[in-house]
């Protein structure tokens, strides 16, 4: 019995197909935009102009990297007709925009044509503002004047964000009113995807659903007193919420029909990249923490009863196993250790060996990492800041780099009340001990690395399972997937005391920083 798992993040549409008799991944894939589709332009999968604050997507690339990913399935040699059910996850808040065709055209997809030629008709909106936007200051603020800071955080588990989908939804509708008028339906990328996979529009999850300034977390529905603020008739533009572990019926015939699955393989409603790797890291208990360090850097957890963040910073979502999630994102992630080695001309290697040469505290050295307008803090007029630290001195600076992702994440996480008893590790540079190093040492507790690279892939995998089997409680469904045979990175005790200060006066200088922009 197979389950297939998609994941369409900032930079690369990826798949795992899970046996799950035999508790075994069968394929895997990843496409990265930049390289398989370079017609689109993008820079890492996006679209920005230097220093602008916009930062958008070409949702077509994403269903032209589905119909490949497809391709590539059918190539394998794999008997596709084992695929009970596909689910899927992607990256969080975007939205994207569609005109009154769609919901006809998405029934009706042509397999003699591609994907794209089928859709090319279907946006009211070429393309669609990401998570990394940080554009829509203006309409955060007129969303929170009209409806009360201190009331969204409780009915939404997060106050307004620049990248949560209200506010650029404002910002389209103000902007561009004829255009707003012409969109008949809103999705996030989650749902668009999941809407093309099943020929119908699909529902927005509720762990999705959390990252958009819209849903009542207690009711599980759309808000009206959010949605008059937001846009007119935003209701008629959005379709139900649902679980994500809802199945929403077969699969579009178009991928029977072109790829060889067979008709009846259910097509589940999808969810947000991180409540997804929660599942693929098996975070199904009260108190797991995870760390995902891929293009962006989350910090996640789960916990039964609600609890926001009172400085306002950080979300609540709804998890896929119906509990809580809390989660811290930052947006300095792997791109901004992209940049400092680009700048530096350091292979991974040479920074490695920056890692390994400079001792834990950096001699004192701070950086505050905003090389691109930062999450948490908010920083909108991004600049890195260095204190006892030059900028030539480029061992330092990784260090410097990496110890402020992660004491910055410390910091900001005490919200939550966890005390992490081990820290469980996904995204592409969990594959870097030195790294998790830190990690484990500013925490101290132990690390491990994810046994599954592609965790939210894998996490949409178990939940067709999970939707599936209908009986099987989570522990069961994960069982196979999640245990890591990766040995723990352990702390080292003799860095405890030194992290404890430098936790003060990380936290001294980010106020200072705050306090003169
Ligand atoms: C979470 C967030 C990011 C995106 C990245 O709130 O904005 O983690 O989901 O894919």
């Amino acid at each position: 019995m197979m389950f297939l798992g998609l994941d369409c993040s900032t930079q690369s549409l990826s798949a795992i197909l899970i046996d799950f008799n035999l508790s075994s991944i069968v394929w895997e894939t990843s496409l990265v935009f930049a390289k398989e589709f370079p017609q689109y332009h993008t820079k890492n999968g996006t679209l920005q102009k230097d220093g602008s604050l916009v930062i958008h997507s070409p949702p077509l690339m994403w269903i032209e990297a589905l119909d490949l990913l497809f391709k590539q399935l059918q190539l394998s040699g794999i008997d596709l007709a084992k695929i009970i059910a596909i689910s899927g996850s992607a990256q969080q808040h975007g939205s994207v925009y569609l005109n009154e065709s769609f919901t006809s055209t998405v029934r009706n997809l042509n397999p003699e044509k591609t994907l794209k030629e089928n859709l090319i008709g279907v946006f009211s909106r070429p393309t669609a503002p990401i998570w990394m936007d940080a554009s829509t200051t203006k309409e955060c603020e007129e969303i929170r004047e009209a409806v009360g800071r201190e009331e969204i955080i409780k009915k939404t588990g997060s106050d307004l964000f620049e990248r949560f989908t209200a506010p650029q939804i404002r910002k389209f509708f103000k902007e561009k009113k004829p255009l707003y008028d012409k969109t008949a339906s809103i999705a996030l990328i989650s749902s668009f995807l999941a809407s093309v996979l099943s020929g119908t529009i699909a529902p927005i999850d509720y762990g999705d659903g959390s990252g958009m300034n819209l849903m009542d977390l207690d009711k599980k529905n759309w808000d009206p007193e959010l949605l008059q603020a937001t846009a007119p008739y935003l209701r008629e533009k959005l379709p139900p919420l649902a679980p994500s572990t809802k199945v929403i019926g077969p699969i579009s015939p178009y991928f029977s029909k072109k790829y060889g699955l067979k008709e009846n393989t259910l097509s589940l409603v999808w969810t947000g990249d991180n409540p997804s790797s929660l599942i693929g890291l098996g975070l199904v208990e009260e108190k797991m923490v995870g760390i995902s360090i891929g293009t962006s850097f989350t910090y996640f957890g789960t916990i039964e009863n609600k609890k926001t963040d009172p400085a306002g910073q950080g979300h609540l979502f709804v998890s896929p196993t119906g509990n809580y999630m809390p989660l811290n994102c930052f947006l300095n992630g792997a791109l901004a250790i992209q940049k400092l080695r680009d700048e530096y001309g350091f292979s991974w290697e040479d920074f490695n060996c920056a890692l390994t040469d400079t001792p834990p505290g950096n001699q004192g050295a701070v950086m505050l990492p905003y090389f691109q307008a930062e999450i948490i803090p908010k920083v909108l007029n991004p600049k890195v800041h260095r204190f006892h630290l030059n900028k030539n001195e480029k061992k330092r600076n990784c260090r410097a780099l990496i110890e402020a992702q992660m004491l910055s994440m410390k910091l900001h996480s005490n919200w939550m009340e966890i005390q992490p008893k081990t820290i469980y590790a996904t995204g592409g540079l969990s594959n870097n001990p030195h790294i998790l190093q830190i990690i484990a040492d500013i925490y101290q507790c132990p690390v491990i690395k994810s046994s599954v690279a592609k965790s939210t892939a894998s996490g949409s995998a178990l939940t067709a399972a999970y939707a599936f089997f209908k009986n099987k409680s989570w522990q069961e469904i994960i069982e196979g997937f999640t245990k890591s045979p990766n040995l723990p990175i352990l702390p080292n005790p003799s860095t405890s005391t030194i992290y404890e200060q430098m936790l003060i006066t990380y936290a001294k200088y980010e106020l200072l920083a705050q306090n003169s922009l």
